[in-house]
């Protein structure tokens, strides 16, 4: 069209979008035009939060400017990409993070100052976008970051909740969940296309013809269908041009209401399939590590992957090349089970809809699929039941049998007359009723399978992945050991630290290669530099002091050692013997003397987390914490010696707050349960010891940093069956200190005692599953340990420095390039500057 212009015209357009200035004044005029226009507010009339509305908008003009460019020149060179499908994507907090990425951080510092405003408090007053339960959204979030920065051609593909993670109070010591509704105030951080709707369908029946070769094709004849409309969140690389882009869909009703109920006078049965169409991605399931098996959640998940794989083929179409180039053009990244369904989606275009052969089909999909499996956990292994699969999903539950049919096919004339091999390695389960287990169909359609940390990688070929390593041989299974952005976890959460270490190195280049950390080992001797690096910790401390001083309302010195857990609640991860080892450490302290308490060294123990609203035994933890918490904090008998806090409503802006604050965190999951954790790479990066079992990533961390600055207790992974079994079946007694801090909890010492019988039964002899008891003796000596370490401030500091010098590995560059090299195949595309809006 812009072909058939006159030349004027196309010169008026190239003048009027040349890219705004970035100096202050500009960014000024835009904050106010936001202010006046947009929000239509006037300066006198102005808050906090408005001047964040109209600062985030004056930003995302500049994103949006990058991403038109990033887009315009991908769309020309049409690069292979990759797409990042996952449920979840824990954002936390975009204004910070965009401004330092765009390299404008202090531009619009300046500019908001002089307008009156305090940065931080405008900062302050965004909300999170919480579209994640853990580990596993954050990690999207970080790999994400690092894709832009890195100039992959990358797209996230998700859904727009309504409701993020729910709000956690905590009343009378209890959790309680309250709905977030984050986009009250609409959200200045996403694009609405209204105009990309694709229509998804469910139900209805399969209808079988032969088509003029005699070749059946099957017809899927849906009951109900909805729009999936997109909405565009982008992502801006760090000092780079390119910015990439997250879609996440939301589902509205195809037509708004049922005429014919309508004006048979049913209005309400008129509105009824509008509202279940919206109710598909208004909330996000709460479960971390645990699958939910509900309707409503396969409908997501059908919904999110149908609508993403229509986009992705839609764009492929546009290149006008041969099917078979689609694996060449196109990487699927799986994030867990949760996006498998797409296996069949692709498979069914390719033949239903696209013609194509089945065995030429189905090469395609294995060639484009890859997929991340995040945890060995039974009780997380997703199964949909084929009754209700077919309900929803019938010609898509065809697929999956035949894929099933064929791949035992091969298995049988690989390893004949095996059928316990083949019940095994089936797709279905063959319960009451059957099942589909979505690890398997992710396996048999991928054409990698990887594990998140090196002893994470080893067991899943060892254990659930066994039968498919023996047939498809080892190169099929890789490690890809997490990474985090250390662009958020330390230049945007730790400012002072940052500063520090660029002003150390002499640049900032660390911020896009963190292995040139190493460089700081060559000041641990240096005693001014360990005071400086000493003092941003305790400016870190006082900060959070302040935060759990409005959270909590308890006082806690910054003097005292931190000692921190943060992550969701979860019997694996064993809060439950951390607050055991507090009630060991009160005890130990009332029994002591005044002049033993005088070497006591002083410690604020640290919780935060949610836990799944239907998981009891995990709230209760969160209950116990409170009322232990209660308790010690009151006695005065110990004083500054010992506080503990649970800090409410744990999310990813309070993480920024509180991974630069610690002293030592706690990662002590049973050996062989934690795939990887992520915050402990948070927490070494910022300085902070860890203490930890030889669990997921804890290994390699200790790898880097050297056993001499990590404090490692508890038994091995491979110990672990051995350990139950002696106890289930030796009855091996419990052990003694734990014993004394059982009995003081059954004394009624914190609250009621009956109240946390159901969490104690959990420690009988023969059923703690988490062997909490076979560890408790050398993580109180790993807890001491750490006590006389930090007694020696000098020696502590070095130790700190030396944690975050070798850490360069964790970045999530490094993990991303990984992927890109030896799973996707593609290369960075940088975008040239051409200096459009
Ligand atoms: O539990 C793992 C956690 O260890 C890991 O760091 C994270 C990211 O890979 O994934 C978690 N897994 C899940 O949330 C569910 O599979």
């Amino acid at each position: 069209e812009k072909a058939k212009w006159p030349k004027e015209t196309v010169e008026l357009w190239e003048r009027l979008s040349k890219k705004e200035a970035n100096d202050v004044e500009t960014v000024q005029k835009s904050i106010v035009h936001h202010v006046t226009t947009t929000l239509a507010r006037a300066a006198y009339n102005m808050d906090n939060f408005s001047a964040y509305q109209a600062v985030a908008l004056s930003t995302r003009d500049r994103l949006i400017s990058r991403w038109n460019e990033t887009q315009g020149q991908l769309s020309k060179a049409d690069p292979k990409r990759v797409y990042y499908l996952s449920l979840e994507f824990l954002l936390g907090r975009s204004m910070d993070n965009a401004l330092l990425n765009m390299g404008l951080k202090g531009t619009y510092g300046k500019g908001v100052e002089q307008l009156g405003f305090n940065m931080e408090d405008v900062i302050e007053s965004e909300v999170d976008a919480a579209l994640g339960n853990g580990g596993l959204g954050r990690l999207a979030a970080c790999y994400m970051d690092s894709l832009a920065t890195l100039d992959y051609p990358a797209w996230g593909y998700g859904l727009r909740y309504n409701y993020g993670i729910f709000q956690q109070r905590i009343v009378d010591g209890y959790q309680t969940e309250y709905p977030d509704y984050w986009l009250n105030f609409d959200n200045p951080w996403e694009l609405p296309r209204l105009d990309i709707s694709i229509q998804i369908s469910f139900g209805g029946h399969v209808q079988s013809i032969q088509d003029e070769y005699g070749v059946t094709r099957h017809n899927w004849i849906p009951a109900q269908s909805v729009q999936a409309i997109a909405y565009d969140v982008p992502i801006p690389g760090y000092d780079t041009e390119n910015c990439n882009n997250i879609r996440l869909w939301r589902s509205k009703p195809t037509k708004t209401f049922d005429l014919t109920s309508f004006n048979e006078g049913n209005y309400e049965k008129s509105v009824e399939d509008a509202t279940n169409a919206e109710k598909i991605t208004s909330v996000l399931y709460p479960n971390d590590n645990t699958m939910a098996g509900k309707e409503l959640r396969l409908k997501q998940q059908y919904f999110w992957t149908a609508a993403s794989l229509h986009d992705i083929v839609r764009r492929f179409k546009k290149s006008r090349r041969e099917w078979s180039d689609f694996p060449d053009q196109v990487a699927i990244q799986l994030n867990d089970t949760h996006p498998t369904l797409a296996i069949v989606e692709l498979q069914r275009l390719l033949v239903d809809e696209e013609m194509l052969s089945w065995d030429d089909a189905w090469e395609i999909v294995t060639k484009t699929f890859a997929f991340t499996n995040h945890t060995v956990l039974p009780e997380a292994m997703e199964k949909w039941s084929v009754p209700m699969f077919e309900y929803l999903l019938p010609r898509h539950l065809q697929i999956i049998f035949d894929i099933n049919l064929f791949f035992l096919q091969k298995v049988e004339k690989k390893f004949p007359n095996d059928r316990g091999l083949l019940n095994r390695m089936s797709i279905i389960e063959e319960a009451q009723p059957q099942q589909i287990r979505m690890a398997h169909l992710a396996v048999v359609g991928s054409h990698k399978v990887n594990g998140v940390a090196a002893l994470h990688s080893n067991l899943i070929k060892t254990t659930i992945f066994k039968d498919f390593v023996d047939y498809y041989g080892e190169d099929k299974f890789v490690n890809k050991t997490n990474g985090i952005t250390p662009r958020r976890w330390l230049h945007q959460a730790n400012p002072k630290l940052s500063k520090l270490i660029s002003d150390t190195l002499g640049s900032d280049k660390w911020l896009k290669d963190l292995s040139l950390l190493k460089k700081l080992t060559t000041k641990i001797d240096n005693a001014e530099f360990r005071k400086s690096w000493m003092a941003i910790k305790r400016h870190n401390k006082v900060r959070l002091a302040e935060l759990i001083k409005i959270r909590c309302n308890v006082e806690v010195s910054p003097d005292a050692l931190f000692d921190v857990q943060v992550k969701r609640i979860h019997e694996y991860k064993r809060q439950f013997m951390n607050i055991l080892a507090v009630i060991h450490r009160y005890r130990t302290i009332k029994s002591m003397t005044a002049s033993q308490k005088a070497s006591v060294q002083p410690r604020v123990v640290i919780f935060g987390g949610k836990a799944a609203p239907g998981y009891y035994i995990a709230k209760l933890v969160i209950k116990l914490i409170n009322s232990v918490a209660a308790v010690v904090n009151q006695d005065p008998a110990v004083g500054d010696l010992l506080k503990v806090v649970f800090i409410p409503d744990y999310n990813v802006s309070v993480a920024e707050v509180i991974v630069p604050a610690s002293d030592i965190s706690q990662h002590i999951s049973t050996a062989g349960t934690e795939a990887s954790g992520t915050s402990n790479m948070k927490f070494v990066l910022n300085g902070g010891l860890i203490i930890g079992t030889m669990d997921g990533a804890n290994i390699e961390i200790l790898e880097e940093i050297g056993e001499e600055n990590i404090f490692i207790f508890g038994c091995l992974a491979h110990e672990v069956e051995d350990l139950r079994h002696a106890q289930r079946y030796r009855g091996v007694p419990m052990d003694p200190a734990l014993q004394g801090v059982i009995s003081a909890i059954e004394k009624g010492v914190f609250e009621d005692p009956k109240i946390f019988q159901p969490l104690i039964s959990t420690l009988t002899v023969g059923k703690d599953f988490y062997l909490i008891s076979a560890d408790f003796a050398s993580y109180i000596a790993a807890n001491q340990a750490v006590d006389t370490a930090y007694k020696n401030q000098e020696e502590w500091s070095k130790k700190s420095i030396r944690c975050t010098a070798n850490m360069g590995k964790f970045s999530s560059d490094r993990s991303v390039k990984e992927y890109a090299d030896d799973i996707w195949g593609i290369k960075s595309y940088p975008i040239v500057d051409e200096g459009h809006m």
